[in-house]
């Protein structure tokens, strides 16, 4: 294990087809980090996976059960809360269905625990030459026109909003902007971006992946990315409702 606690957030919602122990045990050694399985009140056989985990390879795993489904959003916030409480220092959250292979994202944790200035490492899917960033051309475009819009929210450029890998250092910027519930459940990633930043918080980088790729079985369909354009726009009116000092 590093000197530098590290918990990286699996948030799980109906993953017994896609959770690859194996993989995140690698992820694990490779970060040297503990690995908390979120369980987002799964009905498939996710949470006997997750507990059998959490008791064979209690050195690198833990669980968390939440009671009932509350969104990738509220998964994510709660494993974060639970790390920094629990000591972690760095802590990151990294989708189940390693679109971003393990090595990635242990570069990512790697990349903000050598430089103290750094409060946010996030994954970005840029189509580099020599990269292998295999995405479908309408995810892809639908992808653009989100991290467009939400640079324009958060009033900063970002590249890419929506990947699945990011790793944030604890602080009481983190801890203000993990509080309270996300208002959005499917921007919530632009939500703590800004919450971050309007809790005075720099130091945050995009570092380009070298490999990622679509994995099938995802749950998100047309109407969560139309509710993800609706979520931008509540999360767009909460930022201005803050900025005028009204809650
Ligand atoms: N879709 C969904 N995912 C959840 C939920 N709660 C937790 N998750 C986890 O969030 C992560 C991302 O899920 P995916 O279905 O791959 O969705 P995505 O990566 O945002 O979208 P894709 O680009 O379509 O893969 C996985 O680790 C899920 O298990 C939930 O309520 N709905
Ligand atoms: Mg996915």
């Amino acid at each position: 294990m590093s000197a530098v606690p590290t918990t990286i957030v699996v948030p799980c919602f109906d993953e017994v087809g896609r959770l690859d122990v194996p993989a995140l045990l690698d992820l694990a050694t490779a970060a040297e980090a503990r690995v908390l399985l979120v369980d987002d009140g799964s009905t498939d056989g996710t949470t006997d996976l997750t507990r059998r985990a959490a008791r064979d390879h209690g050195d690198q795993f833990d669980v968390l059960l939440l009671d009932r489904n509350r969104g990738k959003g509220e998964a994510v916030r709660q494993g974060m809360r639970a790390a920094v409480a629990g000591g972690a220092v760095v802590v990151g959250y990294y989708d189940a269905d390693l679109a971003t292979p393990t090595a990635e994202m242990a570069r990512l944790v790697e990349v903000l625990r050598a430089d103290p200035e750094l409060t946010a490492v996030l994954g970005s899917r840029v189509a580099l030459l020599g990269h292998r960033i295999e995405r479908s051309y309408a995810r892809h475009y639908l992808g653009r026109l989100f991290a467009t819009v939400s640079s324009l929210v958060l009033g900063q450029a970002v590249y890419d909003t929506q990947c699945g890998a990011k790793v944030f250092r604890d602080g009481t910027a983190l801890r203000a902007a993990l509080a309270t519930p996300f208002t959005s459940r499917w921007a919530f990633d632009v939500e703590l971006l800004g919450r971050l930043a309007s809790a005075g918080a720099d130091g945050f980088l995009e570092v380009p992946l070298t490999q990622w790729r679509d994995v099938g079985g995802s749950k998100v369909g047309p109407r969560a990315a139309l509710s993800a354009g609706f979520d931008l726009v509540r999360v767009s009116r909460a930022r201005s409702a803050l900025r005028r000092g009204r809650p």
